[in-house]
């Protein structure tokens, strides 16, 4: 069984999860972040999942309920939705992590899995979870933990392990302030991706003993994996590109894979504008392990020239369904669904998320605009840094987040 952690907010992301959990932001053109999850769940073959949602949950449970309801029990398969919702304690919210799990053992219990894999729902990569549930058994761990190396000053956010030489995880520190580098490579530390296989029963065995441990903040970050490196035994599985069964990504290297952590909106701009490029690291566009999505039925992109002749046009850019580009034009952007650019607008490195209307003559440069924003007419952005950051969120990297009571402010 998969079991999806879907309750963060990701309040690095400023406004755009003010109404919305990190794991239902949209990224990539049709997709949502827990789509990455959920869909290498399935493409590993795992047909029983759970998601715990908690924060801001609406639009990511409509989500699911519209793109993940297929699973049949008929099969042997099951999908729930797991709201934080007093079901054990008197307390309405899951404390940590590791109490979003506990409060649900009766519901796992029934689906009774024999191992499950604990993951985030807020991570973009491709994995195959089968490689490491196969050396989670093989080796005999009490819990597996995927890693992967990061520089070690960005590993500040991180649970950072120390492994041996049979990869057994001999020390966990969660987000310490100086993080210990790896030995042979002092510049780079290793990192949780705080995803966890178990076997079942020995989980439920550490939540309850942890739920009856005073002072336990209930978390797997902090509680649970460092208690059972101490007590247990915990090893690491690194996540590398031998963990891609498919495409590109394959043939067994060593070499780092694709992983992103989007949690701010300089690198939720950067991971979908590199999607951009002649040939992105991450490939969208591989039927071998496909990301899955609900998605609505929408006419084509259609690209036209105004009135004057001014021709709609894009490149380097992706344009999803439902869009309409018309005497507009577009350079290394990213468009989701249901867009519509009007006359004589000039787009560059933007990420317009679906049913934004960007309005005649707007000029707008490094951006992201949430979903259903109307763009006014003649409106320039990334022009002058200080007027930006007065009327949007503009980040130290000069990108601007435009969100719509940011606009009605505009008007207003
Ligand atoms: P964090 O990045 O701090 O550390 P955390 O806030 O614990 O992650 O969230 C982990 C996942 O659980 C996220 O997907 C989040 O959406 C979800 N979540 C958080 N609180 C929840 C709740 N109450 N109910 C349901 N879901 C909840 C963790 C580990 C680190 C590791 C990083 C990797 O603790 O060791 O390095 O993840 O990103
Ligand atoms: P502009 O974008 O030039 O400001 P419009 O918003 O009226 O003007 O759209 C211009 C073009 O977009 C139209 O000429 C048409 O080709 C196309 N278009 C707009 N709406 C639709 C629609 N509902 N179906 C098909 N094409 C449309």
């Amino acid at each position: 069984m998969a079991y999806i952690l879907a309750g963060g907010r990701g309040s690095r992301l400023m406004e755009l999860t003010d109404i919305r959990a990190k794991p239902a932001v949209y990224f990539g053109g049709n997709t949502r972040i827990i789509d990455f999850a959920l869909s290498n769940a399935l493409n590993s073959g795992i047909r029983r999942i759970g998601v715990a949602t908690q924060y801001k949950a609406h639009s990511l449970i409509r989500h699911l309920q519209k793109g993940w309801n297929f699973f049949r029990s008929e099969r042997n398969e099951s999908f729930d939705i797991l709201p934080a919702s007093q079901r054990v304690s008197e307390t309405m919210w899951y404390e940590g992590t590791a109490d979003a799990v506990y409060q649900n053992i009766d519901i796992i219990a029934s689906i009774d899995p024999e191992y499950i894999i604990i993951l985030a729902g807020d991570h973009i990569y491709k994995m195959d979870y089968e490689i490491m549930l196969r050396q989670h058994v093989d080796s005999g761990a009490d819990v597996t933990v995927g890693c992967l190396e990061v520089p070690r000053m960005e590993a500040t956010g991180f649970g950072v392990m120390g492994i041996d030489e049979t990869d057994r995880i001999v020390s966990f520190l969660e987000k310490p302030a100086d993080p210990p580098g790896i030995p042979d490579n002092p510049d780079m530390a290793l990192a949780s991706m705080g995803i966890y296989v178990f076997n079942t029963r020995f989980l439920f065995d550490q939540l309850r003993r942890d739920a009856e441990t005073p002072g336990s903040s209930r978390d797997f970050g902090k509680d649970i994996i460092p208690y059972l490196v101490r007590h247990g035994k915990a090893v690491a599985h690194r996540f590398t590109r031998s963990c891609v069964r498919s495409g590109a990504e394959a043939g067994g290297s060593d070499a780092p894979a694709y992983w992103r952590d989007v949690g701010t909106v300089d690198a939720y701009w950067e991971a979908n504008i590199d999607l951009t490029a002649i040939v992105p690291t991450l490939d969208l566009y591989d039927r071998d392990w496909p990301i899955s999505t609900f998605s609505e039925t929408l006419p084509p992109a259609k690209f036209v020239h105004d009135e004057e002749g001014r021709r709609g046009h894009a490149i380097n850019s992706l344009v999803s369904g439902g869009s309409i580009v018309s005497g507009a034009s577009l350079r290394q952007s990213l468009v989701f669904t249901a867009v519509h650019l009007h006359s004589h607008a000039h787009v560059e490195g933007a990420v317009i998320l679906p049913y934004v209307d960007v309005g005649r003559g707007a000029q707008l440069r490094n951006v992201v605009i949430d979903r259903g924003v109307r763009i006014p007419e003649g409106l320039v952005v990334g022009e002058d840094p200080e007027e930006d950051a007065r009327r949007f969120r503009r980040t130290e990297r000069g990108i601007c987040l435009i969100t719509k009571p940011m606009i009605d402010r505009l008007s207003g």
